[in-house]
């Protein structure tokens, strides 16, 4: 077994999302739906749930109660407070705490459903011109030996692309990407080595890669860009990644602003999902991400990769594509996108404490290295 795919039970790492009263009622009324099945749901033996919470949400009565029951509280920055305690006497308490309980439901589901570990996204662009690996995997053989070789040093997706996202891209006509990605494709749909994702906005192109096998969508405009995408990935059963991106990559650099780039990001990805899920796309087959470098400056994907935590408010799995991007670069002084692996194996690490559960990245071999020690210290116990 590859040591990736052992895992005790560790902690779960669950951001309440208590910023706003309006949250607060959504949650309240989904949470009383959400209550009899959370409960029944099975939890990890002994596993740890932390909440990070707003306190001015949390009545004296329902702190009591948690203290009496063992909870530990903790503040955290920014006027918050951490809460630990099992998941299972959480449960139990939560059914008693009444009014309250727009708290804990909507925590304890995630409590209850065992935090997926963190698994790695080997990055294979088929493109002549991706910011880093441009022209490296153009040939269909080099890029599916490529694809092994990600494979081999753990893996669990390979995410294909055949149109370059990087600031100032022109777009690819879909014949050209289409002929860019069906050798890979078919390739691996031969030989299945790792999960099949393909990164792109065009439903046309994702329809492929869905009839070849593959099993997740990468969109990088969260299905802003071909309205046929996510009523596509909702037909045929796919798992989605819905990605943050300001504008559209030929302009999103010229002068990105935010007034609260997390609350920004994540007030989008809110409605992005609620898109998804208008679309007929499951809860279950969403994932989020930040889109580091999509419309960002140095600031604003330092703040994101520094808040990570408040995305997961919303619930859902987190994705996050740091690998050799120009932040790094400008913050570490590496000018080549391939000198660039310390400064990513940095950004990986503290996503993972952060709570990203899929790494997209280039160097797959490095950064099992680095997410096998993240992991670890992980399990047991270490992350804020
Ligand atoms: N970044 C890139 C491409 N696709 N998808 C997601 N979900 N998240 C990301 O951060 C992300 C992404 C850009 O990186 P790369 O594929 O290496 O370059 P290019 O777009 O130039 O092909």
């Amino acid at each position: 077994m590859h040591p990736m795919a052992e895992r005790s039970p560790g902690p779960l790492w669950i951001p309440a999302p208590l910023g706003r009263a309006e949250h607060l009622a959504l949650f309240g009324e989904r949470a009383r739906a959400l209550c009899p099945r959370a409960l029944g749901a099975p939890r990890p033996r002994g596993a740890l749930a932390r909440l990070a919470f707003d306190p001015a949400h949390l009545g004296a009565s329902a702190r009591q109660r948690l203290a009496a029951a063992g909870a530990r509280f903790v503040p955290r920055p920014h006027g918050r407070e951490e809460l630990e305690l099992r998941a299972d006497t959480l449960a139990e308490l939560g059914a008693g705490v009444g009014g309250e309980v727009a708290l804990f439901a909507h925590t304890w589901r995630a409590a209850t459903s065992q935090a997926p570990p963190p698994e790695l996204m080997g990055i294979l662009n088929t493109t002549p011109d991706s910011f880093s690996d441009g022209g490296r995997a153009a040939d269909p053989a080099a890029a599916l030996e490529a694809a092994r070789s990600m494979a081999a040093h753990g893996a669990a997706w390979i995410d294909i692309g055949g149109e370059s996202t990087r600031p100032g891209a022109e777009p690819v006509a879909e014949d050209e990407e289409v002929a860019r990605v069906r050798p890979v494709l078919e390739g691996l749909a031969r030989s299945p080595l790792a999960r099949v994702s393909i990164d792109t906005t065009k439903a046309a192109v994702a329809r492929l890669a869905l009839d070849l096998g593959a099993e997740l969508v990468n969109d990088v405009s969260a299905g802003r860009m071909d309205p046929g995408m996510l009523p596509l990935v909702a037909e045929r059963g796919a798992g989605v990644v819905l990605m943050h991106m300001a504008g559209e990559p030929r302009t999103m650099q010229a002068a990105p602003r935010y007034r609260d780039v997390v609350d920004e990001v994540t007030e989008h990805l809110r409605e992005r999902v609620a898109a998804a899920l208008a679309a007929g796309v499951p809860l279950e087959r969403i994932a989020i991400d930040p889109g580091i470098g999509f419309g960002k400056g140095l600031e604003h994907n330092v703040t994101l990769l520094a808040h990570l935590g408040e995305l997961r408010s919303l619930g859902l799995p987190v994705l996050l594509g740091v690998s050799r991007k120009a932040f790094l670069g400008t913050l570490g002084g590496a000018q080549r996108p391939d000198q660039r692996q310390f400064a990513t194996a940095a950004a990986v690490a503290l996503g993972v404490a952060g709570g990203a559960t899929l790494l997209r990245v280039h160097d797959v071999e490095a950064m099992a290295q680095v997410l096998a020690v993240a992991r670890a210290v992980g399990d047991a116990g270490g992350h804020p």
